[in-house]
């Protein structure tokens, strides 16, 4: 069960179509495979997705950390010390993409090792979660119709529809048309990425009020303190903090300073071990959980499902799982299917996710 090597791999695979957000856009998934290899001819396998605009992160330079900080630090540290490997990890701060794939790789090594899933070792609460899927910025017209398209083609009924533009009866008239055309048979809220003031979210929140939204995510930004307490605590619907409460300390911070009311876990910065520990804080805390995708291709989404199928809390509310479908291609043998608005755990050990070598060696940006 001992660390040999790790190896952190770029790659691109364009996507079908942007995924356009307040805080930015994406148009290929330019994300680094992470490899950790052990003694026992096992590799445990993860996906880093930089999120420059968020995070600070980018593709290069999570291949950089990886290869000339962490994987000297873990070398040699068996799997069943992910402890040790978190503190070696946390040596250095930041890098949280870097830091989840790392983590997420030696548990999927640690599950192939046992022959067990990666879910099973983390908690084995359930087997599936329901999808929700995110609309990004386009035409009312066009946000409708991939709605419908969800529906249709994946049985989707919940949606996370991202607002944030200027005025924002751009967005809330498109939140509008969906209420319209879906009636009940949907469930909705938004996602703002800090696009608007508090005072624009307020008003927004009013324009939106007879819509029936679920939650509303990090309308504003939590850094204007004073603003954002003021448009919590006059909603009546949760609000997630996503990319304002990284760690368990940042959670703490964001709840009881009166920040928000509800969370967002990415496994794809947080890991498996340190999506524990939220987890429990927010159990805790008797907060809402919505496990959350930062625009994760196949392997993230199979991480995301499996941390999110481990535990009551997390499965409870539809989990996004589907940015991958826009994917114009992926790394896995055999693709993710969501089916009747549902993702189900891979079978097998680990992750139950294998790469398909022809597939890498086309899309790898190293050689
Ligand atoms: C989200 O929930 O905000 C957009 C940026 C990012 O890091 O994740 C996405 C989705
Ligand atoms: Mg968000």
């Amino acid at each position: 069960m001992k660390i040999t090597s790790i190896e952190a791999i770029p790659f691109a695979i364009p996507y079908r179509k942007p995924l356009k957000f307040a805080s930015g856009e994406v148009h290929a998934a330019e994300h680094v495979l992470v490899r950790v290899h052990t003694d026992d001819g096992i590799t445990g396998i993860a996906e880093a997705p930089p999120r420059p605009f968020t995070y600070g992160e980018t593709q290069t330079g999570i291949v950089a950390v990886i290869e000339q900080i962490f994987a000297p630090q873990i070398a040699g540290l068996s799997l069943l010390d992910r402890e040790v490997i978190g503190a070696r990890l946390a040596r250095t701060v930041g890098n949280p993409a870097a830091k989840a794939a790392v983590d997420m790789a030696v548990w999927d090594a640690l599950g192939r090792t046992l022959d067990v899933q990666v879910t099973e070792l983390l908690g084995g609460f359930t087997d599936r979660m329901r999808v929700s899927h995110m609309l990004g910025f386009d035409t009312p017209e066009a946000m409708v119709a991939e709605a419908e398209r969800m529906r249709e083609t994946h049985g989707i009924s919940t949606f996370k529809v991202k607002v944030g533009r200027r005025p924002v009866s751009l967005d809330t008239a498109i939140v509008r048309a969906l209420r319209e055309r879906f009636g009940d048979e949907v469930e909705l809220y938004v996602d703002g990425n800090r696009g608007w003031t508090a005072a624009e979210s307020a008003r927004a929140m009013r324009e939106m009020a007879d819509l029936g939204l679920t939650f509303a995510e990090e309308l504003c930004p939590a850094d204007d303190v004073l603003g954002r307490r003021w448009l919590v605590s006059q909603l009546d619907v949760p609000f997630i903090a996503d990319e304002s409460a990284v760690t368990p300390a940042d959670v703490t911070r964001e709840i009881l300073g009166g920040s928000a009311t509800a969370i967002s876990i990415k496994t794809a910065r947080t890991g498996f071990t340190q999506s524990q520990r939220t987890h429990h804080l927010a159990e805790g805390l008797g907060l809402e959980v919505v496990m959350g995708n930062q625009i994760d291709g196949q392997l993230g989404s199979a991480c995301t499902v499996a941390f999110g199928a481990a535990y009551q809390l997390t499965s409870r509310r539809a989990g996004e799982l589907s940015n991958f479908l826009d994917m114009s291609d992926d790394l896995l043998t055999e693709p993710l299917e969501i089916r009747g608005g549902e993702l189900a755990i891979r079978p097998g050990a680990g992750l139950g996710a294998e790469i398909d070598p022809d597939k890498l060696a086309h899309y790898r940006q190293d050689r």
